[in-house]
C-alpha cells in the first residue's frame, strides 16, 4: 500500500505518446514530468511510476521495455542516440528531484519500471552454444529424436552485449550466451555438421552452462507462470537466473539504480516470465543495500485470480526474508474492459467479484488502463471512453485498493497509427481525486443490481468532511437509483456532480442535473437514513451530505 491516506499513483507515460507530441510543448517526457510536478502535487498525487529509463534496443523510440543497457540511463552513444525517448540522465534526475520537492513541499514518490526478464538487441554471438528447440505453445516439449527439426543442435543468437560506448562504467559485467537460457532468433544452427536456417517456429532452449560451472545445466526457471508449460521464456535473450553471476549482477543493478536517482519504489515488469524466488531474493537485496523501505507492485497478467494469491503467498511468505509486494489487479481491469464493449448487457455485479480488489485489497494495485492494453495495442483491447469515468470513481472512491491514474486518461492524446486520440479526463480526474481525499474515507457500505451500483462512505474519521455517496449506472439512457442506507437520518444529501461522456469529451454536470426530476438537485433520507441515490444512464453520480463542501 501507500504509506499515504488514501494514496494515489500516476502512470506517467503511454505507448503513443509521440516525441513531439502537443501535451509536452517541446519538452522530453522527463522535462515535462519535471514542469507537471507541483501540478501533481495539487491535485493529490502520492507516487509516480516512470517508464523503463534505459537504453532501448530500438534506441530514441522505443518505449524502452526492449532493454539493451540498464545502465546506460539516457547517457552514453548507444543504439544511435544518447537520450531515451524519455530524455537524457540528467533531466531524468532533475525530474525526480522536482517530484521529491524541497523540506516544505509534499514529497511524491517515484516507482522506477524494473525489467528483469530480457536485454534486447544484442550483437551475433561469436559461440555455437547447444540448444534443444521447444514448441512455442508448450515449453516442456523439447524436440529431442531424430524426427524432422529435432535432436540437439547448436546455436549462435543476438546474446552479446560489448557496451563499449560505455567502457565499462557502473559495471564491467559482459554479456554473451552464457548469462541466458533461452532465445527465439538464431542467425546459425548447425547440426550434425549441416547448417540450417531459423525457422522461426521454435525457442530454443540453451542447454548447458561451459565446463566446470554449477549447475551444469541450464533449465526453464521454476515458479514462473506455468502457461505453455513454463512461461519463463517471453522474448528476446531470457536471462538465466539459475546462474549466480546474473543473480548477482542485476541485483547489483537494482541497488545501483535505486541510488542513483533515488527511487522509492518499483513496478516490475513481466514477474509471471520470472522466477518468483529470484524477484523476492532480489528485493530482499535492492531494500537491505539502500536500507529504504521500498514500494513494489508486480505486473502479472492474469484473469484469474488464483495465480495472482499463489505469487504473492510465494514473494510474501517464503524463503528466509519474504518481501512484501503488491500486484496490479490485471482481473479487475478486464471486468471494466468488458464492461465498456457490453454496455447495459454487462452486469455490474460482477465487478464486485474476483478481483484482487475485494479479495486480497491490501496487495491490490487498481486501474482502469495502461500501456499494454490502451487503443491500438491490440484489437480491441482498450476500455472503452463512455466508462472511463464509472472505472475511476470505482477505484478512487472505494474503500479498497491503491489506484493508479493513467497518462492520457488525465491529459488526453493524439491520434498515432492505430491509436485514436483519447478524451482528456482533467476535469473529472481532479474532482474524484480531491473527492477522494476529503470525502472516500470511513466505512463503506456497498450496493449492487443488474445495472447500478454504489456505494456510501461514511466519513466520522479524521480528514473526512462528511458523508458521500457514488452511484455507477450502465444502461444505455435510463436514469437509474439504487436504494442505500446512509446512516444519516432525514438528512439532505445534494447532487455534486454527474460525469458522462458525450462522444468527443467528459462533462462533469455540477449543482443540477434535470434528468433526476424533483432530485435534480438533492434529495431526503428517511428516518432510518435509506435513500434512492440516482445516476443518468453510462454516468457516474455524486452526492455529498449537506452542509459540507469540497475544499
Ligand atoms: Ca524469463
Ligand atoms: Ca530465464
Amino acid at each position: 500500500m501507500s504509506t499515504n491516506l488514501n494514496g494515489v499513483m500516476f502512470q506517467f507515460f503511454h505507448w503513443f505518446l509521440k516525441k513531439d507530441a502537443q501535451v509536452l510543448d517541446g519538452k522530453t517526457l522527463w522535462q515535462f514530468l519535471k514542469s507537471e510536478a507541483n501540478r501533481l502535487r495539487n491535485i493529490g498525487i502520492d507516487a509516480v511510476w516512470i517508464p523503463p529509463a534505459y537504453k532501448a534496443a530500438s534506441g530514441g523510440d522505443s518505449v524502452g521495455y526492449d532493454v539493451h543497457d540498464h545502465f546506460d540511463l539516457g547517457e552514453f552513444d548507444q543504439r544511435s542516440t544518447t537520450a531515451t525517448k524519455h530524455g537524457t540522465k540528467g533531466e531524468l534526475k532533475d525530474a525526480i528531484e522536482a517530484l521529491h520537492g524541497d523540506d516544505s513541499e509534499k514529497y511524491i514518490q517515484v516507482y522506477g519500471d524494473i525489467v528483469l526478464n530480457h536485454k534486447s538487441g544484442g550483437d551475433k554471438e561469436d559461440y555455437f552454444w547447444q540448444a534443444i528447440r521447444v514448441d512455442k505453445d508448450n515449453r516442456n516439449h523439447e524436440r529431442w529424436g531424430d524426427c524432422f527439426e529435432c535432436g540437439l543442435i547448436e546455436v549462435k543468437g543476438y546474446t552479446k552485449f560489448t557496451h563499449e560506448a560505455r567502457a565499462g562504467k557502473y559495471s564491467s559485467f559482459k554479456w554473451n550466451v552464457r548469462h541466458f537460457d533461452s532465445i527465439d532468433t538464431a542467425f546459425e544452427i548447425r547440426q550434425n555438421n549441416n547448417v540450417f536456417q531459423d525457422s522461426g517456429d521454435y525457442i530454443y532452449r540453451l542447454l548447458y552452462n561451459e565446463a566446470g560451472y554449477q549447475p551444469p545445466s541450464k533449465s526453464f526457471e521454476s515458479w514462473v507462470s506455468l502457461e505453455k508449460g513454463n512461461y519463463d521464456y517471453l522474448i528476446d535473450a531470457d536471462f538465466d537466473y539459475g546462474r549466480h553471476d546474473v543473480r548477482e549482477e542485476m541485483k547489483y543493478w537494482g541497488t545501483w539504480f535505486t541510488q542513483e536517482v533515488e527511487l522509492d519504489g518499483f513496478r516490475l515488469d513481466a514477474v509471471k516470465h520470472i522466477s518468483a524466488d529470484y524477484v523476492r531474493e532480489w528485493l530482499g537485496h535492492v531494500r537491505a543495500k539502500t536500507n529504504r523501505n521500498l514500494f513494489a507492485v508486480g505486473e502479472y497478467i492474469s484473469g484469474g485470480t488464483q495465480t495472482l494469491h499463489d505469487y504473492i503467498s510465494r514473494v510474501t511468505t517464503q524463503g528466509a526474508f519474504p518481501q512484501d509486494i503488491s500486484l496490479l489487479d490485471f482481473p479487475l481491469r478486464f471486468l471494466f474492459k468488458n464492461a465498456s464493449w457490453q454496455g447495459e448487457f454487462f452486469d455490474l455485479r460482477t465487478l464486485n467479484r474476483n478481483t484482487l480488489m475485494v479479495e486480497q485489497p491490501a496487495k491490490a494495485v487498481t486501474f482502469v488502463e495502461n500501456h499494454d492494453y490502451e487503443y491500438g495495442r491490440e484489437y480491441d483491447s482498450h476500455v472503452r471512453e463512455w466508462f472511463k469515468p464509472l472505472g475511476y470513481a470505482f477505484i478512487l472512491l472505494r474503500d479498497k485498493g491503491y489506484p493508479c491514474i493513467f497518462f492520457p486518461d488525465y491529459y488526453g492524446s493524439e491520434n498515432n497509427g492505430n491509436h485514436r486520440a483519447q478524451s482528456k479526463g482533467q476535469e473529472y480526474l481532479d474532482l474524484l481525486l480531491k473527492l477522494r481525499k476529503q470525502f472516500a474515507l470511513g466505512a463503506e457500505r456497498y450496493y449492487d443490481e443488474q445495472n447500478v451500483a454504489g456505494w456510501v462512505r461514511m466519513g466520522g474519521v479524521p480528514h473526512a468532511r462528511g458523508a458521500m455517496a457514488v452511484v455507477i449506472n450502465n444502461s444505455y439512457r435510463q436514469v437509474k437509483g439504487i436504494r442505500m442506507n446512509t446512516g444519516r437520518f432525514n438528512k439532505r444529501f445534494y447532487h455534486l456532480a454527474t460525469i458522462k461522456f458525450t462522444g468527443d469529451k467528459f462533462l462533469v454536470v455540477k449543482n443540477r442535473y434535470n434528468l433526476y426530476g424533483d432530485k435534480a438537485e438533492g434529495l431526503w433520507t428517511d428516518s432510518n437514513g435509506w435513500a434512492d441515490f440516482v445516476a443518468d444512464g453510462g454516468t457516474v453520480a455524486i452526492w455529498l451530505e449537506d452542509g459540507v463542501g469540497l475544499r
